[in-house]
């Protein structure tokens, strides 16, 4: 399996992200990367195509102007603002105020974030392209043929909305490569996301259409992020009614419970009969997880990896979360081996 990566990622680390009250170190760190790569390398899937130059139409087609022009100019009207941190939002427009976009940035800061815990900062912008193209990249490998391909995306994407970004998330890299998959042929594309929280942005940019599947398993909303989407009975809207499915599962659960939920969600995408699956690749379903609360063992990941892989479809990986950074790279990886293998 080809695995797409750019060392670009490196551009987007911000000092701090708010935690508990606290700035702490992100948790969603460059090293991540490094620990996926030392175990692809050490068990011989290194074979690194680098992205190609990044394909702006094929973002626009999931994310709204304003919102781009905004993540590209962030960073400078912040620092002519003549603020010294990282970017921070300060208010929002919350319930009953108006969606209207500022003209000032700390404005416009709130009205394009959806939850603080992620700052933006100077490479950014440069960093979430370098993402989207990761996945553009690994897209197209697809769609010229090869079964499987695993696209190493960093910073992540899932939570990104066509006009929100949050969770780590900037541009939805699994959105833009299944409209991408679209655009070149595929009539239905069905995405399974696996990370341990919820794919809010992914269910919302798709959730009026029944060209693209989403099923999603994933901690209860009432207790765990993002809180505020991924309810068992968000099923879609107009057209896209019954092309959405969510398993949320309650604190603790351990492999029997999730692998039941992977098991319903693999009956939906077979009976919506896709000509590709995007896997959104969380791995911080692990037991030693430092922010989630699934039990997952590592032995479990090369488990569903071969379900996956029965369903039998031309496969994107597209990396997600997973947290448990000395443990991250083993379990990616045994999710691509047991899908190999299976
Ligand atoms: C810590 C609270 C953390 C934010 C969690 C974001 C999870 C991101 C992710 C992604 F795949 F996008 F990276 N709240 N005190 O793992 O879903
Ligand atoms: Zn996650």
């Amino acid at each position: 399996m080809k695995v797409v990566f750019t060392d670009d990622h490196r551009l987007h680390f911000a000092q701090g992200e708010i935690s508990g009250g606290e700035f702490v170190t992100p948790f969603e760190r460059p090293s991540r990367m490094e620990y996926i790569l030392r175990e692809l390398k050490k068990r011989r899937m290194d074979t690194i195509v680098p992205p190609e130059p990044l394909d702006m139409k094929a973002v626009a087609r999931i994310h709204d102007r304003g919102f781009l022009k905004f993540l590209e100019t962030a960073w400078d009207e912040w620092t002519k603002a003549g603020y010294r941190g990282e970017i921070v939002p300060t208010g929002f427009p919350a319930r009953s105020m108006q969606q209207r976009c500022p003209k000032h940035i700390d404005g416009k800061v709130g009205y394009y974030i959806h939850s603080v815990e992620t700052c933006i900062t100077a490479g950014t912008w440069a960093a979430a392209c370098a993402s989207a193209s990761v996945a553009l990249t690994a897209q197209k490998l697809i769609t010229g043929g090869e079964k499987s391909a695993f696209a190493l995306c960093r910073p992540p994407g899932h939570h990104a909305h066509d006009d929100l970004y949050g969770g780590y998330c900037f541009l939805n890299n699994a959105a833009i490569a299944t409209q991408a998959f679209r655009d070149s042929g595929a009539a239905r594309v069905a995405i399974l996301d696996v990370d341990f929280h919820h794919g809010n942005g992914t269910q919302d940019i798709f959730y009026d259409r029944s060209d693209v599947l989403f099923c999603s398993l994933h901690g209860e909303p009432e207790t765990a992020y993002p809180y505020f989407l991924g309810y068992k009975d968000e099923t879609g809207a107009g057209k896209g009614e019954g092309f959405n499915f969510n398993y949320p599962l309650p604190a603790g659960s351990g492999y029997d419970r999730w692998s039941k939920a992977l098991g319903q969600a693999c009956g939906k995408i077979k009976s919506f009969s896709p000509d590709v699956l995007v896997v959104s690749l969380g791995v911080d379903t692990y037991e030693k997880d430092p922010i989630s609360y699934f039990k997952l063992k590592s032995a479990d990941f090369r488990d569903y990896g071969a379900r996956i892989a029965k369903l039998k479809l031309p496969t994107l990986f597209v990396m997600e979360g997973g947290y448990a950074i000395e443990a991250i790279g083993v379990n990616t990886v045994n999710v691509l081996e047991g899908f190999l293998n299976a």
